[in-house]
């Protein structure tokens, strides 16, 4: 028998909306999950990536992780766990710390046994890195086994790998797939295996409406998943439909129902009804205590859209507008970065910066010079993110959830949140993505074979 907490995408260090409270509630909420397993005397806590929001997490941040997984060390619940895009450094990683101190394990392809139970880790694989992918594992004597990971998996939305491609490659059967990276929990079967995505602790985005919480997953000759939710920050949710004549006081009116203290509000206005200026309703709601106020007017959204998308596909129109700068190859590496590769935008700092001093290590001055748009490029492809290691980060849950709260038509909190999918977006810094209003050097028509960076 093994009882296990199963959790992921803590986020720590995450300054959610530019508030240091935020950055408390994340760790709150990882002492929360310790401190229950604790109580509950569990035989490990199983972690599916993304502990730190940031590959270069505060001295702060680290030191409440470390304070969180001494208290799981001092009641000798083992720490399990595996690397996320967002956490993913070049070479060692920040777990590797936290296991030299004795803390935590990482796991890997030797398994790791809690109570009957033979854990795995496998940490995030870039898309880039999946075909012909394959697990070599080390044989298990368990009663059962587990697979720990980070990335989008199939059943669930916006899943990009089918888990029997992975399982396909390896003799050991699993009686669960244990993921992080969707925020959204959800629990599926796959032949004779459970798959469960634990989500978030604490909500990285307005678009993660639902309870926050983990998974409490039992070994048992079968295997029982269930949900236990955590104490978080209170988010308060108006979806308004104002009818004609309506206005900011009906919005007002309406925000004032809620009990505001400390609470994060996300405002969303659709309907008919008069113009209605943001900030008359967030001084509303600061006023009666709110931490922090979003209001997104989804009228003038709306009416945007229809006016700017003319072209079929705004993806081909980016493309094509970016080659027409006749960039430098160095400079499609970073564009490529910045937009295209989804690396977590709290990461676009740190990867850009390696990516130019690599090309300045080279030596190679070449890297530096504009290209002449017309000409047909034939090396492209090979953008400085695709051998770049678990950085590279190609995918990322947040951006999933990003995307849905897109498909809704946007989302009221995400001014410094989720909006960004193509590159995981939820980072705190508005978005980067936009080359638009660049200057073109010219008007060449060669399709540039760069430009298949999906
Ligand atoms: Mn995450």
């Amino acid at each position: 028998m093994t009882r296990v907490i199963h959790t992921g995408d803590t986020h720590l260090g995450y300054r959610q909306y530019h508030r240091p409270e935020r950055k408390r509630d994340y760790l709150d909420a990882f002492r929360q999950v310790a401190d229950d397993a604790v109580a509950d005397d569990v035989d490990a806590v199983v972690h599916a990536g993304d502990l730190f929001h940031d590959r270069r997490p505060t001295l702060d941040d680290i030191m409440g992780a470390l304070s969180v997984l001494r208290t799981l060390d001092d009641a000798g619940v083992p720490f399990l766990a595996v690397v996320g895009n967002h956490e993913a450094k070049r070479e060692g990683q920040w777990l590797d710390l936290f296991e030299s101190l004795g803390l935590a394990t990482r796991l890997g392809p030797d398994p790791v046994q809690a109570g009957s139970t033979a854990f795995y880790g496998l940490d995030f694989v870039p898309r880039s890195k999946r075909e012909g992918f394959e697990l070599d594992l080390d044989p298990h004597d368990a009663d059962h086994a587990a697979l720990v990971t980070h990335g989008l998996f199939e059943p669930f939305d916006f899943g990009e790998w089918d888990p029997r491609e992975i399982f396909a490659t390896t003799d050991v059967e699993f009686d669960a797939l244990l993921l992080g990276d969707n925020h959204h929990a959800e629990t599926a079967q796959i032949d004779d295996t459970w798959v469960t995505y634990c989500g978030s602790t604490e909500r990285t985005s307005a678009a993660e409406r639902d309870e926050r919480g983990y998974n409490v997953v039992e070994f048992d000759g079968e295997v029982d998943i269930r949900r236990r939710g955590l104490d978080t920050r209170e988010f308060v949710f108006v979806d308004l439909e104002l009818g004609e004549g309506e206005g900011v006081e009906r919005v007002r009116q309406r925000v004032g129902e809620y009990d505001l203290e400390d609470a994060v509000v996300v405002v969303s206005i659709d309907g008919e009804g008069e113009p209605v200026t943001p900030a008359a309703v967030e001084e509303f709601a600061l006023d009666r205590g709110a931490l922090v106020a979003r209001v997104t007017d989804r009228r003038e959204t709306a009416d945007e859209t229809e006016r700017e998308v003319s072209f079929a596909d705004p993806d081909d129109a980016v493309r094509e507008r970016v080659r027409e700068l006749g960039l430098s190859d160095a400079a499609r590496s970073i564009d490529e970065t910045v937009r295209a590769s989804k690396v977590a935008d709290s990461n676009v700092d740190d990867v850009v910066q390696d990516e130019v001093a690599d090309l300045v290590e080279d030596g190679d001055p070449a890297a530096f010079e504009s290209v002449d748009p017309g000409d047909e490029e034939t090396d492209g492809e090979a953008s400085a993110t695709d051998d770049d290691g678990p950085e590279a980060a190609e995918t990322d849950g947040d951006g999933a959830v990003a995307a849905s709260a897109a498909a809704d038509g946007g989302d009221p909190a995400d001014e410094y949140g989720d909006t960004d999918t193509e590159s995981g977006g939820d980072a705190e810094a508005p978005e980067t993505g936009e080359s638009g209003d660049e200057k073109s050097p010219g008007d060449g028509d060669g399709q540039a074979t760069w430009g298949e960076f999906e």
